[in-house]
């Protein structure tokens, strides 16, 4: 990674105008560990855009500068490209615009996933599957690059990998997890005030609807313990969709489950599909490209169209 962290300091030496990209669906790693990245280039003096298809969750406000984060960008723009936490090109919300543009403008795609096709048009990849987040390899580069670790940053890597280790409770944390962790906090990084705001703030309608999903956990005999919501239980619940990130998680600590899968219905006719486990034996990862998705072998996702009626609501309503 040494020879590439030169390439990227020659790179970003040569850039004025920096475009990082987050992933579709955003969460705490892209989120942060982006965030991250710009504090450490506008201290170079480059001017930064970060971008991302989709809403940020509203649980990661509490980061200083998520505000600023737009929509909509013209590639034209940039000298440079970083994607971070990001999978695949699908999952940087453009996928299309980036494959054309790659052709002649440098792209660095940081990223804990494994392998897809994003590899292929960048320039530079940092790819590390061993990270808990992508935030590690972040921590690293910023390390390498003498970046000034301030207790912004270090609050912003914090937050990254605090996201994508559950609050350090996932099988993915690694003795390098807690090391850059707690590296952050001796550079001023606010566990605190992370772990009340990710963990912690959950409204009263966002309990209502974790109930909901709880309380129709079903258990088969492959081991596979299952739930659901539909759009109107989030409408009913006065809850938002992105109020269900989390229950799958506590799905996943039932011992008797291998696999832990959750079924979100959004009101665009699709439904997402989160899974999770802790067993060395399954990668979920596997099972979710199987319908088109991805993830890590403990965490992963993906999307079908449809209703949710036309595939669970009836088959978990047959079982009552
Ligand atoms: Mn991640």
């Amino acid at each position: 990674m040494i020879k590439d962290f030169k390439k990227i300091s020659d790179l970003i030496s040569k850039s004025g105008k920096i475009l990082i990209l987050l992933h579709q669906y955003p969460d705490g790693d892209t989120i942060a560990s982006s965030l991250a990245l710009r504090e450490f280039l506008v201290q170079k003096d480059k001017s930064v855009l970060l971008a991302v298809k989709g809403d940020i969750p509203e649980v990661f406000q509490f980061l200083p500068g998520v505000d600023e984060i737009v929509g909509d960008f013209l590639l034209g723009d940039f000298d440079l490209i970083f994607a971070i936490d990001c999978g695949d090109a699908k999952r940087t919300g453009f996928p299309d615009r980036l494959s054309s543009v790659c052709k002649i403008k440098p792209l660095i795609n940081i990223d804990h996933h494994c392998k897809n096709d994003l590899h292929k048009i960048a320039r530079i990849n940092l790819i590390d599957e061993r990270s808990a987040a992508a935030a590690e390899i972040v921590w690293d580069m910023l390390n390498f690059l003498k970046a000034k670790i301030t207790p912004r940053i270090a609050t912003y890597i914090l937050s990254a990998i605090y996201f994508d280790t559950g609050g350090f409770q996932h099988s993915n944390l690694t003795e390098k997890t807690l090391q850059v962790a707690s590296s952050c906090l001796s550079h001023g990084g606010r566990i605190a005030l992370v772990s009340s705001s990710i963990n912690n703030a959950k409204s009263t309608c966002a309990l209502r609807l974790w109930g909901v999903a709880l309380s129709r956990i079903k258990i088969g005999r492959n081991k596979i313990a299952i739930s659901y919501l539909t759009n109107s239980d989030i409408e009913n619940s006065g809850a938002k969709a992105e109020d269900a990130s989390g229950i799958v998680n506590l799905m996943n600590n039932i011992p008797s489950a291998k696999v832990a899968i959750l079924f979100v219905e959004g009101d665009d006719g699709t439904i997402k599909a989160s899974l999770r486990t802790e067993s060395s034996s399954v990668d979920v990862a596997k099972l979710a490209r199987l319908f088109g998705g991805g993830g890590h072998k403990k965490a992963s996702g993906f999307s079908l169209d449809g209703e949710m009626a036309d595939l669970f609501k009836r088959r978990f309503a047959n079982k009552k």
